[in-house]
């Protein structure tokens, strides 16, 4: 069988179960989300195989050849995102907890659809799958180049095929800033209006901004806002003579240098803008996690970057959320033990690991979409050297950093800049098939993992991804 996130125990049997036309779902209407699951379900098999399922609320008159959901209270223990999937000769049952598993559930269904000469047909099994780690995302740049919404529920809809929930979308940089603040109106129309390159750049209107949400959520995903904060900050100060030292703007910035831009720590009015943009991005989120950047903040003294990391963290707690920042925030003296760390470099050798924060790891040279596959790719940067498909998946979150322990990482997150990138083509070039492995890694268990094994199941997705119409990058390392 070739699942992909490979999951925690699985049986198989001997015969299957048969799709046709007469096939029908079970499943109690009414709810919103069971119902989402439902009319997803039944696309998705209609996208697979052509064959047009019926819904059905009961199972009463005909108990065969019917595909059942069920949310059930005395499962074993699978928490919120785990799932029951029984594929036996007159019935596939899925069964979870809560809506996640269930939509989980459906996800490995469709992976596990065959067809043979003619007919449509699902390998008997007993599956019991919950994933590893609560935290398995994707980052996506919308600020050196700008994607609009439908690109991002594209996107969405490609990263669900493998149990990825966090959608972390890095809103502003020098380049840009890409989401509309109602106090601060400039932010959007001065600052988001170029991009890498020069372009015409764009922005999310709040309502933008919502539609991708509720989208995301639909899908069981949450959308992490980034604010980059003290510095990446040009596209602000570009737009806001009072947030510059002298008072003098900068131009716009559409170059692709880092570390040069600061907010001016010592100003009363940098505490207002800060104030009121946190306040606006946390009513617009529903999710319980803000990001605030904090990298490369090489134009900020230490002093005040403490000092701003500090106010920082607490204006997200009144505004009742939890702060993420990159690696660099654990140079903040007292950092509060909610706040998340997401790790980034291989190389800063300035980096001590806090033992109280939780740990997202995104090694920049294992998860980073933006690095190239090898030497003859055309797209992407290479600082942190080639990353090919082996390369992303062949690593474990544990032994990363010294003494970090399993329960301190929340988990993985691969990360997409996008200097380079114009396009959704682009965006799906670089992701597929990486992002794959290290979805794998979030949510399956460490000993099943194994690069000769996975690159077998990895090749047989070649139809998935093509049936997708995604422009995934057809690695020689496979073998497809
Ligand atoms: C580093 S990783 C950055 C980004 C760049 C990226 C390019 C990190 C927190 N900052 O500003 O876009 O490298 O690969």
């Amino acid at each position: 069988m070739n699942i992909i996130p490979l999951p925690q125990s699985i049986k198989s049997g001997k015969g299957h179960f048969y799709l046709n036309n007469k096939s029908r779902i079970i499943s109690k209407t009414g709810d919103l989300e069971q119902d989402y699951i439902t009319s997803y379900l039944v696309s998705q098999i209609y996208e697979y195989t052509g064959l047009s399922v019926l819904i059905s609320g009961d199972s009463e008159s005909d108990p065969s050849n019917i595909i059942s959901l069920e949310l059930l209270d005395n499962q074993v223990e699978i928490g919120n995102e785990g799932y029951c999937l029984s594929i036996g000769e007159n019935q596939v049952k899925i069964s979870a907890h809560k809506p996640a598993g269930i939509f989980y559930g459906v996800q490995t269904f469709i992976q596990l659809i065959c067809k043979d000469n003619g007919e449509i047909l699902i390998p008997e099994c007993e599956i019991i799958d919950y994933p590893r780690f609560q935290y398995r995302g994707m980052m996506l740049d919308v600020a050196r180049h700008f994607f609009g919404v439908d690109d991002v529920k594209r996107l969405i809809d490609l990263l669900v095929l493998y149990k990825i929930n966090f959608l972390h979308l890095h809103l502003t940089d020098d380049q840009g800033w890409r989401i509309q603040i109602d106090s601060w109106p400039k932010l959007t129309e001065i600052g988001g209006s170029t991009s890498v390159g020069g372009g015409t750049g764009g922005y999310y209107s709040k309502d933008d901004f919502k539609e991708i949400v509720v989208y995301a959520a639909k899908n069981f995903i949450t959308v992490i806002p980034e604010i980059d904060l003290p510095g990446h900050t040009n596209a602000a100060l570009a737009s806001y003579p009072e947030l510059n030292k002298d008072g003098v703007v900068p131009e716009l910035y559409t170059g692709i240098e880092v570390g040069f831009s600061s907010l001016c720590v010592e100003k009363e009015k940098t505490f207002k803008f800060i104030d009121d943009v946190i306040c606006e991005i946390a009513e617009i989120t529903p999710g319980s996690y803000i990001h605030i950047g904090g990298d490369e903040a090489k134009s900020t003294s230490t002093e005040d970057y403490q000092k701003f990391i500090q106010y920082i963290e607490s204006v997200i707690q009144k505004y009742g959320k939890k702060m993420i920042g990159w690696q660099e925030i654990v140079k903040a003296d007292s950092l509060g033990e909610n706040s998340i760390v997401q790790y980034w470099n291989h190389i800063d050798e300035d980096f001590q690991l806090s033992k109280d924060n939780s740990l997202i790891m995104s090694p920049a040279n294992k998860t980073y979409l933006d690095m190239r596959y090898n030497r003859k790719t055309k797209m992407g940067l290479k600082w942190a050297g080639y990353v090919s498909v082996k390369d992303a998946y062949d690593w474990e979150p544990t032994d990363e950093l010294e003494g970090v322990k399993e329960n301190q990482v929340f988990g993985v997150e691969a990360p997409l800049w996008s200097e380079m990138l114009h396009t959704i083509k682009d965006i799906e070039f670089m992701t597929f098939p990486r992002l794959i492995g290290i979805a794998e890694i979030g949510w399956s268990s460490k000993d099943g993992r194994n690069w000769e094994e996975y690159k077998v199941r990895l090749a047989s997705h070649e139809e998935i991804l093509t049936g997708k119409s995604i422009n995934f990058y057809k690695s020689k390392l496979i073998d497809w």
